[in-house]
This record gives structure tokens, C-alpha cells and sequence, in this order.
């Protein structure tokens, strides 16, 4: 591992050049047909499916140079402009949707985990159940045939059976993950845990960072980097000292990506301090939403079209895609639209929480394994960001983290989910938590973000974006109640209760009504399911029910479904309680 010291000169070089041209850009994947091609740019401007991500998701009948060439011959002989009804032939000769994953059954699945006997609501431990009952539905396994001819697919094979998050997101996603991992290991299927990180690890071999979802077209994107986090859990709930002995070595590559390719240098205060950014620097629209990102470009420069490219890659690496958390106004206001987009100059809270947990963590292993050189310099470099977070992100009079905007120097004092990260991922040490922690939660509470009967909102602005008001998102429910729990006071601990009580309620009356989990909730309607964005909502939903499981499983004790429970722990489940009857 290179110091922080020795990287610091050259990394502020290139990220001086980065953030000045967009030159030079690699294309978005290896794989013209579903990244870089005039197949893809006819096939998708023509709107052949409603949604972007259905042609791409298409596996090729023949070979890519066949099915380029081919192509070619249909725009020579349509004077480059083939007809809607052509292309659609086209798509039908030469793609199929077979299906490249198939169910599967996790061997340790089990009907009745013991963590249900654990929770004191009856309705509640119905509700329990009737999620654990989902994760056979979201399980999934690669098809023999993707094997045999894995270069006509857009989806990069994986070892072992997965959980899907459910809808369109049919592959293994990266952030999704943690929360199912934690969930799976509820459940008591620590084997499919397992499975799940080390197919994660596939991909970080294979591309050297853990793209978006095992997908080619997600080739250049990566996720908050929470596989650290997800091996922490699954040695929390396993003791699995040799797998975390096998995999060490790539944690330390995966912050090794982070550190070369999103670091930036940001000078306040007289001082220099390395941190974290969200940057996706390649051409073109994302793939899956071609039609997208190109038609929101019309009448750009080319400059400011490379630009919009790369900052709209850059913001759904950051999962929040998208929300006015990453949209700089020219008066450097969020109050923009998806035009205003530029995530390059934000340095976001939770994804330099991320990484500094990240490394203290990987400090920890190392000791464990007693690794104890190795152990110090991840420390020293864990305490180095954790300073940093503290002299850049941390805001004195408001008591808060905010998100830090390096065109202007300025912190973005907005409220948002992410903004209290740092105490999720125990990245502030424990002197700043005993000056700090109780202000901290002062300020949650007036912040207006805990008014809802809905669950925590990512934002108070209603942009008409996915990561805005009202739009709930389990992660950010999860991230805020263990941030209160980890202030450890009394008075904090009581509050993450009642901030997990009124979003799982919610979930339950969802589930009640709809026999479904969603993706996300609606802050204002318990229950509803949240709008906006540019897909429809999705069924199933993995870090849903990660994340209920989580609280049911921590607060399983306390928590009631309704205020008429709390005396009756054994109150009778509602008529309308019952297993779900389908999924994604
Ligand atoms: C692709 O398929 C064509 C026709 O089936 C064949 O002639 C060609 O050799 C193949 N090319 C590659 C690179 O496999
Ligand atoms: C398409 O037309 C161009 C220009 O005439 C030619 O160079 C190219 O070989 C043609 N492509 C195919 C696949 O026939
Ligand atoms: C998973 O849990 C089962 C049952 O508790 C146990 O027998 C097994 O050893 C565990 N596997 C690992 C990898 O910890
Ligand atoms: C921070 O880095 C810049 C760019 O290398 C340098 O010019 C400046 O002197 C540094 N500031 C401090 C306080 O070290
Ligand atoms: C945001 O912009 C809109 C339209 O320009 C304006 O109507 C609204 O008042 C602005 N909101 C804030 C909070 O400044
Ligand atoms: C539950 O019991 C406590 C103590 O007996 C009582 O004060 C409270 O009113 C009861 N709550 C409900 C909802 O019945
Ligand atoms: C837009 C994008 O890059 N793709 C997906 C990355 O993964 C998340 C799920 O965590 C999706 O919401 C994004 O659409």
C-alpha cells in the first residue's frame, strides 16, 4: 500500500487534469454491441423497448463480429437510416431474451430461523417470516449457456447463486448487497452470504473494482465501496477468520482503486487533505438508459455533452441517481434540474465514511491475522481521512457533516440521509463523538428529516427525482438508525428505536396491503411505495427486506406493530397478514 504522502503529489496532478478536460475517454465498456456502437445508438434512439436497459439485458443469438458487421450491411442498404420496423427485425434475428439466470434453491434456506423467536410482536413476527419467505424468490443462478459462450452476453458470470434485488435489477448489484448479506445472515444462511461476497470479489478481480452490478455496461462504474463492510458482518455472524484471512488482500486492493482513480486533493484552511469522490470518467450515455442521457443533451456542446456523460455515471455511482444532492445551480444552489448535474465537484459524506471504515476495518483484520505492520498502516491512514472528514465536511455551527462543494469551496448545508454516515461507519473518533454526538442529534431532530410517518426521506426537496423527498430508501433508514445508535447515549438509542418502529410499520402496512416489499417508501403515505426517477417502482425488493430484517432482528424486543400492541406482545395477526403471493 502506497502512503497517503507519497501518492498525495500525483494524484492532486491528475485530478487537477481530470476535472479540467474530458478527453481521451475510454469507451463505457469492452463490448461495442452494448456499449459503443451505432447498433446500440439506432436501437435505443428508436425506443424499441420502453425501458433502456431491456435491449442491453438481450443476449446475441450470433457472434459480436457477426452481428456488427451484419448490422452495418442493413445501414448501407437503408442509407443509414433503417426504419423503426427494421430495427426491431433486427433485434428479433439477431437477439434473444432466453433468460440467462435461472431459480435457485439456497441449500440454507430454512423455513423458520431462529432470530423470528426472538421477536416479542406477534404481527411483527409474522412479518419477519413472511420476508424471510422471500429470499427463495430473489435467488437466482447463471445459466450453463452463459458459460459456454459468455462473450455474446451483456452479464459477467458468477460462481455462486445470488439474491437479486428484484424487478428490473435481475443481477447482483453492489451497495444492494450489504443490506441483503446482513439480511441473509438474519436468516441464518450464512453459506449464500458467503457466496454473495465472493462473487463480489469475482468482479474485483476481474476488473479491478467492484462495478455497479455484474453487468459489461456497468464496466466503469463502481458503488459505494461497502465489501469491507460486508466481510465485517459476515465475520461478525460466522467468527470465519479464514475467510477473512483468504480475502484481505483484496480489500486492500479495492481501496488501492479508490485511492488511485476517485481521490482528490482539497486545500482548506492552509491545509491539504486527500478525499473521496464519485467519477466515472468515460464516453458516451450510459447504456441502459441511452435514450436517457442522450435525448437530455440535445442542443449541448460537445464538451458539455462529455461532461453531462461522465457527471451523470459519476452521480449513479453513487447509487443516489438521482437527487439534487449532486445538481450545482450557477449560483451554486441544488435548486436545479438533471442539467445542473455535476457530481465531479462534491465531495460526498457517506462515501468518505465509507472509506475510512473501510480501512479501519481492514486495520482490525490485519491485527487479527497479526498482521501487525500492515495493521498500523491502515490505521494511520483510516485516522488520516477521519481528520479530514472532521477539518472538511464537518460543520462547527450546525453541528453536522455536509457534503463539500471544491468549485466554490463552500459546504452544501442542505439536509440529506448521508449527512450523519460518518457515525454509521464509527469514522469520527471517540473524543470528536463525546464533544459532538449528543449536537449531532439535536440537530437530526430539528432538521425536520424525523417528522415523517413514512420513515426517513433522503432529502426535503421535492425535485421530482428518485433520491428526493418523499422517497424513502431502507439504506438511508438503516444508515440513520445505526448513526443514533452508535452516539451511544440513552436518549440517542431511544430515538433509533423509534425512527426503525415507524419505518418498519410502515413496511408492514405495505406488505399488509400490497403482499409486497418495495424499493422504496413514501415519506408522507405508510406504506405507499415512492415515485419519480426515471423507471417505476420495483418488487422483491433485497435491501428492503435487508434492512426490516435488521431492525426486527436488533430492536425485536421493543418494537410493536401498533400502538394497541404495546401492552399485548401476543395481539393476533391482522386478517389481511399473510405470505406473499409473488415477487419481481
Ligand atoms: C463469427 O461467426 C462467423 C459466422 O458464424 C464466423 O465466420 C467467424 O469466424 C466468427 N468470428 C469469430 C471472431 O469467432
Ligand atoms: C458499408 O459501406 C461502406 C462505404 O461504402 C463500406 O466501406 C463498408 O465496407 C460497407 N460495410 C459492409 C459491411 O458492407
Ligand atoms: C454456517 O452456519 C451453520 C449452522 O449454524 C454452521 O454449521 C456452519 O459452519 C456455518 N458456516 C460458516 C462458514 O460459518
Ligand atoms: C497544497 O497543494 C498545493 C498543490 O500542490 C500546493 O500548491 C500548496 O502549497 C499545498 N498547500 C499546503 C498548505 O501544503
Ligand atoms: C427553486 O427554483 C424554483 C424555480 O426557479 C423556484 O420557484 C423556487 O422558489 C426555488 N426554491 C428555493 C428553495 O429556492
Ligand atoms: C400500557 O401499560 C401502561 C402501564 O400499565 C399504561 O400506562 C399504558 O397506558 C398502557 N398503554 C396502552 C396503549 O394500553
Ligand atoms: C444507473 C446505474 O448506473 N445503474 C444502477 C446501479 O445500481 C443501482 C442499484 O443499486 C441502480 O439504481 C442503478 O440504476
Amino acid at each position: 500500500m502506497v502512503s497517503f504522502y507519497k501518492m498525495r503529489e500525483c494524484l492532486m496532478l491528475l485530478a487537477v487534469a481530470a476535472l479540467a478536460s474530458a478527453a481521451d475517454l475510454l469507451p463505457t465498456c469492452d463490448r461495442p454491441v452494448y456499449c459503443d456502437s451505432a447498433l446500440l445508438h439506432q436501437v435505443q434512439m428508436a425506443r424499441i423497448y420502453e425501458d433502456s436497459k431491456t435491449f442491453v439485458d438481450l443476449q446475441m443469438k450470433y457472434n459480436e463480429s457477426k452481428t456488427l458487421n451484419d448490422f452495418e450491411v442493413l445501414m448501407n442498404d437503408t442509407n443509414q437510416s433503417p426504419s423503426r420496423a427494421q430495427l426491431q427485425q433486427f433485434v428479433d434475428d439477431y437477439f434473444s431474451s432466453d433468460g440467462e439466470l435461472e431459480d435457485w434453491t439456497p441449500s440454507d434456506l430454512s423455513d423458520n430461523p431462529a432470530f423470528l423467536e426472538t421477536i416479542k410482536d406477534k404481527e411483527f413476527r409474522a412479518f419477519g417470516k413472511g420476508i424471510n419467505d422471500i429470499w427463495p424468490l430473489l435467488a437466482r443462478k447463471i445459466k450453463a449457456a452463459v458459460l459456454e459462450k459468455p462473450e455474446q452476453h451483456s452479464l459477467v458470470p458468477l460462481t455462486h447463486g445470488f439474491i437479486i434485488p428484484g424487478g428490473r435489477f435481475k443481477e447482483i448489484y453492489y451497495w444492494d448487497s450489504f443490506w441483503i448479506i446482513e439480511g441473509l445472515l438474519i436468516s441464518g444462511m450464512n453459506e449464500t452470504a458467503k457466496g454473495m461476497i465472493e462473487n463480489l470479489i469475482e468482479l474485483l478481480i476481474k476488473f479491478g473494482h467492484i462495478p455497479n452490478g455484474s453487468r459489461w455496461y456497468y464496466q466503469e462504474r463502481s458503488q459505494p465501496p461497502l465489501l469491507t463492510a460486508m466481510v465485517a458482518v459476515y465475520y461478525k455472524y460466522t467468527q470465519d477468520i479464514s475467510f477473512v484471512r483468504d480475502n484481505i488482500g483484496h480489500l486492500e486492493n479495492e481501496m488501492e482503486f479508490w485511492l488511485n482513480e476517485r481521490s482528490v486533493n482539497v486545500e482548506k484552511d492552509g491545509k491539504n487533505h486527500t478525499l473521496f469522490r464519485f467519477f466515472a470518467p468515460s464516453d458516451g450515455p450510459r447504456p441502459e438508459s441511452y435514450y436517457e442521457d442522450y435525448s437530455n443533451t440535445i442542443g449541448f456542446s460537445e464538451e458539455d455533452r462529455n461532461n453531462f456523460y461522465i457527471d451523470i455515471k459519476s452521480a449513479a455511482e453513487s447509487g443516489w441517481d438521482f437527487s439534487t444532492r449532486w445538481f450545482i445551480t450557477p449560483d451554486g444552489s441544488n435548486n436545479g434540474s438533471l442539467t445542473d448535474i455535476h457530481t465531479r465537484y462534491i465531495i460526498p459524506v457517506d462515501l468518505n465514511a465509507i472509506i475510512a471504515g473501510a480501512l479501519q476495518q481492514i486495520a482490525v483484520f490485519n491485527a487479527l491475522l497479526l498482521n501487525l505492520q500492515k495493521s498500523y498502516e491502515y490505521a494511520a491512514l483510516a485516522s488520516d481521512l477521519r481528520n479530514s472528514i472532521e477539518a472538511v465536511l464537518w460543520n462547527k455551527e450546525d453541528s453536522m457533516w455536509y457534503d463539500y462543494n471544491i468549485r466554490d469551496n463552500s459546504h452544501r448545508k442542505y439536509f440529506y440521509s448521508s449527512n450523519v454516515a460518518p457515525l454509521w461507519q464509527n469514522a469520527v473518533s471517540s473524543s470528536f463523538l463525546q464533544a459532538n454526538g449528543a449536537k449531532v442529534m439535536t440537530q437530526l431532530e430539528q432538521s425536520g428529516g424525523l417528522d415523517f410517518p413514512g420513515g426517513v426521506p433522503t432529502s426535503l426537496i421535492r425535485s421530482g427525482e428518485q433520491w428526493d423527498f418523499p422517497n424513502v430508501w431502507p439504506p438511508e433508514v438503516s444508515i440513520v438508525v445505526n448513526a443514533l445508535e452508535n452516539i451511544g447515549t440513552a436518549e440517542a438509542k431511544a430515538l433509533a428505536v423509534e425512527v426503525a418502529q415507524t419505518f418498519v410499520r410502515s413496511c408492514h402496512w405495505g406488505f399488509q396491503e400490497y403482499k409486497q416489499m418495495f424499493e422504496k417508501y413514501d415519506a408522507e403515505n405508510p406504506g405507499k411505495y415512492g415515485g419519480g426517477g426515471e423507471y417505476n417502482v420495483q418488487f422483491g425488493f433485497g435491501w428492503s427486506n435487508g434492512a426490516v430484517l435488521e431492525f426486527l432482528h436488533k430492536y425485536g424486543s421493543v418494537l410493536t406493530a401498533s400502538d394497541n400492541n404495546v401492552n399485548d406482545t401476543t395481539a393476533a395477526p391482522s386478517s389481511t397478514t399473510g405470505p406473499p403471493n409473488s415477487s419481481a
